[in-house]
């Protein structure tokens, strides 16, 4: 009770912000694993922002660099980004206002430039502290200056071979790894070079440092769904560190309050920027009746999520995804 309590309190943490409906939970049929892919095909990626996503044409795109900047470089094209050296990375992005992940979670393969490549043009002055992004639906944020020199920053200008869809952040958006949504700003015009910026999330009292926890998503079962007693069910997730403990070693189910827990096989994994999918076959017992199935993960630097929400020790993770399913008479 205590659980089903907290995973309901998350929903309402996020109530500032718009959530989409996930179709796949209301479809009558339930996919075999979730997620299904590594990579989030971009129609099934989440999306997550403050109003409407800009639309923006490429012609009348420029971003320019301000602030506290050494000399004074013209505005970026979309076409001068593409001209610098390339990255392509595989990347995961998680909502802030979903701490344990079970829907505003998606990866990709995204190719982009070094943002420090980028500033370097301009030039940082001595007492910049942070780099402000402005976007053009009216959305800005900030990260430390050492995060966005972190040769793992990227301008992104292409999700999974195509240029970034509208909704994604067109034509650029930052991935900053590590940290949660709210740090990975799109539709990005203007960067600012400065000692300090309150963001919009800020202001409203959302975590400045947004640094993604350990959490573990169980994707199937879905919540009250019906398992058949004395069948085989497969139970499977993601799961993810934000690459602070050095990803992902072992992901663990247990289906009778935690007593006994059993090893998950990881089928899919990249680096540690990016989720782990993992899936466990389940002899279902013959017993009908509720059954809580629990999830948790083992980083390799040796933390292991504990039971309780977010106020969980180790604090970098978040507590136990809990998933409420029947078993019933065949
Ligand atoms: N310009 C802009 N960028 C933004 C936001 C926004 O409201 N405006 N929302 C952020 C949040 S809260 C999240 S979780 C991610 C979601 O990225 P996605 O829609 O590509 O999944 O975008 C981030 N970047
Ligand atoms: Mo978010």
């Amino acid at each position: 009770m205590k659980r089903r309590s907290f995973i309901k309190l998350t929903a309402i943490s996020s109530a500032g912000m718009v959530l989409p409906i996930n179709l796949e939970l209301l479809a009558d049929k339930t996919p075999l694993l979730k997620p299904l892919t590594l990579i989030t095909p971009n129609d099934e990626f989440y999306i997550l922002q403050i109003d409407k996503p800009a639309k923006i044409e490429q012609e009348n795109w420029r971003l320019v660099i301000s602030g506290m900047v050494e000399k004074f470089v013209p505005p970026f094209t979309l076409d001068s980004i593409k001209g610098m050296e390339s990255v392509e990375t595989m990347r995961t992005l998680k909502c802030i206002g979903d701490p344990i992940g079970t829907e505003q979670m998606g990866n990709a393969l995204w190719k982009g430039v070094r943002l420090r490549d980028v500033l370097e043009k301009t030039g940082i002055k001595d007492e910049v502290k942070v780099v402000v992004f402005i976007c053009a639906d009216g959305y800005h944020t900030a990260i430390p200056l050492e995060d966005a020199l972190h040769q793992d920053t990227i301008l992104a200008y292409e999700m999974n071979g195509v240029p970034l869809p509208t909704e994604h952040g067109f034509p650029i958006r930052l991935l900053n790894p590590g940290h949660y949504g709210t740090k990975n700003p799109k539709w990005i015009v203007n960067i600012q070079l400065a000692t300090e910026h309150e963001s919009y999330w800020e202001k409203r009292g959302w975590d400045p440092i947004a640094n993604i926890k350990l959490a573990t998503v169980i994707g199937t079962p879905t919540p009250d769904q019906e398992i058949v007693a004395g069948s085989k069910l497969m139970i499977s997730g993601a799961a993810f560190d934000g690459g602070h403990h050095n990803g992902i070693k072992i992901v663990e189910v247990s289906v009778d309050y935690g007593e006994t827990w059993h090893e998950t096989e990881i089928w899919a994994k990249d680096s540690p920027l990016a989720w782990v999918l993992w899936k466990w076959e389940w002899n279902v017992p013959r017993n009908s009746g509720p059954v809580e199935i629990y999830a948790r993960a083992t980083t390799n630097s040796g933390i292991t999520q504990d039971e309780i929400g977010i106020i969980a020790e180790p604090v970098d993770a978040v507590g136990y995804h809990t998933v409420d399913a029947i078993v019933v008479d065949p």
